[in-house]
């Protein structure tokens, strides 16, 4: 991190945030990273670029899919390394002793992020995938440079971790415990042969996203369990769960899933991980609808994703992308790594 000034301007603060993306297959993570580019721009105060020429392309061409084509990303295969520069300010208290004051500074972190196939974090990859077996860990993806160990290396050589939970897939599939497990234990196994263990816990920062937030039957559950709450600062007055309750409503859908799975993941993630280096955020990457003709959210008229007129199985994007709590997990993960 360099701090001080150039030619009188405050000299911006450069941290290299390794950030790993984790979340079985399905869950959003491709979506996620693809409302990047609308959720830091209509932040206001931030802006994003891409490092290289894949990560330049993969911010437009994703941007576009989401907010041209009104589409959600094609399955991922394999890894994909990203690099992207978020520029943006944050507020420092400069000066001396008795000359104390606070001073917006430049802050710009570079994020390394990794999105990987789904498929992987259950320790198979794609042509295994038919028959459904784990790996013999030691054994998989020898030499593909983009099989489930190489994923674990890179997770585990990350600063932070965002871990995408998708409630809805939870309550279809009730295996989220079995995933989460085989990728931890394998994480912790890495960390404490590298000697990077904090006694017992894992040194990552972990952001734990609950996904899907727009889908009915999350927004319902919120809704009627009362977790649901408005900022005042936004026009749209678009319902977000506030950050001290995300946990709470982990734990409430994890009760409602039919294998309660996901209560075990809570647990696994309090033995894994120091308590202060955690934080829950319930996300969706293309937020509510917004009619035309509306300035403020409806709750009559929510679902901004709604099934294809003629493919089945297949989602479109009805109107405009309003992304929620998409930089939040970022900006949070890449403050606790700059302090470390
Ligand atoms: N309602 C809603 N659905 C979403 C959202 N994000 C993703 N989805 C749905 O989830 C599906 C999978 O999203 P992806 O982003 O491809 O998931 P992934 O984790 O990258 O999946 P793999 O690449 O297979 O690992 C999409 O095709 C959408 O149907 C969201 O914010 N809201
Ligand atoms: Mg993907």
């Amino acid at each position: 991190m360099k701090t001080g000034s150039v030619n009188g301007l405050p000299r911006p603060q450069t941290k290299m945030a390794k950030i790993g993306l984790w979340g079985a297959s399905g869950s959003g993570k491709t979506s996620y990273l693809a409302a990047l580019y609308v959720a830091v721009t209509q932040n206001g105060k931030w802006n994003i670029g891409g490092v290289d020429q894949e990560s330049v392309d993969f911010l437009t061409e994703k941007t576009d899919t989401l907010t041209q084509q009104r589409r959600f990303p094609d399955k991922t295969e394999g890894i994909q390394n990203l690099s992207w520069n978020v520029m943006g300010e944050t507020e420092e208290v400069v000066g001396g002793r008795f000359r104390r004051r606070v001073e917006t500074v430049p802050l710009y972190f570079q994020l390394d992020m990794l999105d990987a196939a789904g498929q992987l974090f259950k320790g198979t990859t794609e042509e295994d995938a038919t028959d459904g077996d784990i790996l013999d860990f030691n054994d998989a993806g020898s030499g593909s440079g983009s099989g489930p160990e190489e994923l674990i290396d890179q997770l585990a050589s990350c600063d932070g971790i965002v871990y995408l939970f998708d409630p809805v897939r939870e309550n279809k599939e009730g295996d989220e415990f079995r995933h989460v497990q085989w990728a931890l234990q394998n994480i912790v196994h890495r960390a404490s042969n590298e000697g990077r263990l904090i006694g017992r816990h894992l040194p990552h920062f972990l952001a734990v996203c609950i996904t899907k937030l727009d889908d009915p039957k999350v927004f319902h559950t919120a809704y009627k369990r009362g977790y649901l709450t408005a900022d005042p600062d936004d026009p749209h007055l678009f319902p977000r769960v506030r950050e001290d309750k995300a946990e709470d409503l982990f734990r409430e859908l994890g009760n409602l899933s039919p294998t309660r799975s996901a209560l075990m993941v809570h647990n696994a993630i309090n033995a894994a991980f120091l308590p202060d280096r955690v934080c829950y955020f319930a996300t969706s990457s293309v937020g509510f609808y917004l009619a035309r003709t509306s300035s403020r959210f409806r709750a009559a008229n929510f679902q901004n994703v709604v099934p294809h007129p003629t493919q089945e199985r297949e989602y479109t994007i009805r109107g405009d992308i309003h992304p929620i709590n998409v930089l939040e997990p970022l900006l949070w993960l890449g403050e606790k790594t700059r302090q470390r």
